[in-house]
């Protein structure tokens, strides 16, 4: 039987270096002569992807359940290419996927500071933002790239868009521990990367837990939460 590509999901805070370790180790993976493709959610391009994109620079305004629907759509609209991508023998490099969902629709339904006006919808909670991404490719690892949302700071500092603000990055990096809490039992599928040390030394770290999967799967791909 012919072995398939695997699916690799890098999810971290805004400023943890996704895009920047995602090119590093797809030229890696181009120089040992594979194929390799690299996608980022949200796909901004597509007609769903337009209203996120508007909704993130706060040119719209989206109920919280109506947003992470979205975001869920917008993963279903590529989930064959990645399936098809993968039976071809192509490595995908993913930026961010659906743990982002989870992360940054529950952070928002978490009490804050500053007290919001009261709202006729129910929270968000984990169980309700899982499901409309559940049976999803599921991905063959997860390097969570974790950074403490001050050093993300020093960065070149958070942009302007709707997400961009750091008690927001606290409240998703603490639900971004309880997913992993939950998938770490998975197999070593999620793997939490120290973020905050040097890029080199954070792409070392990311190639030793890619390199073993380059040769190919046997197994046919997965399924998100089944
Ligand atoms: N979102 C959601 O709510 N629901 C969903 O389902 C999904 C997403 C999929 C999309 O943002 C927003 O949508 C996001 C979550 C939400 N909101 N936030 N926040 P995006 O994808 O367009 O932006 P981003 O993911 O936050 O990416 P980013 O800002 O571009 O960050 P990054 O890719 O992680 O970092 P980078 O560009 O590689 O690096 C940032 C800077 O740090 C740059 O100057 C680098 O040179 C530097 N850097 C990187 N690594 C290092 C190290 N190790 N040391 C020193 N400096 C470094």
């Amino acid at each position: 039987m012919t072995k398939r590509a695997p699916f690799i999901v890098i999810e971290g805070l805004d400023r943890s270096g996704k895009t920047t370790q995602i090119e590093t180790i797809r030229q890696r993976i181009q120089n040992s002569g594979r194929d390799v493709v690299c996608i980022k959610f949200p796909d901004r391009a597509t007609p769903i992807g337009q209203m996120i994109d508007s909704y993130l620079r706060s040119q719209s305004d989206l109920d919280d359940h109506v947003v992470h629907l979205l975001f869920s759509a917008n993963r279903w609209e590529l989930a064959s290419t990645i399936i098809s991508y993968l039976n071809q023998g192509k490595i995908v490099l993913c930026d961010r996927y659906a743990f982002s969902g989870i992360a940054f629709s529950v952070a928002k339904s978490l009490p804050t500071e500053v007290e919001s006006p009261p709202s006729d919808l129910p929270p968000i909670t984990l169980p309700w933002a899982r499901a409309p991404d559940a049976s999803l490719p599921a991905p063959d690892l997860t390097l969570f790239l974790d950074i403490a949302p001050q050093v993300a700071r020093v960065r070149g500092g958070y942009g302007e868009e709707r997400y961009e603000k750091e008690d927001l990055q606290r409240r998703v990096r603490s639900v971004f521990g309880e997913i992993g809490r939950e998938m770490s039992g998975e197999d070593r599928k999620w793997v939490v990367v120290d973020a905050g040390l040097s890029l080199s030394a954070v792409s070392q770290e990311i190639w030793g837990y890619v390199e073993p999967l380059l040769d190919g799967l046997d197994s046919s791909v997965g399924r998100l939460w089944t």
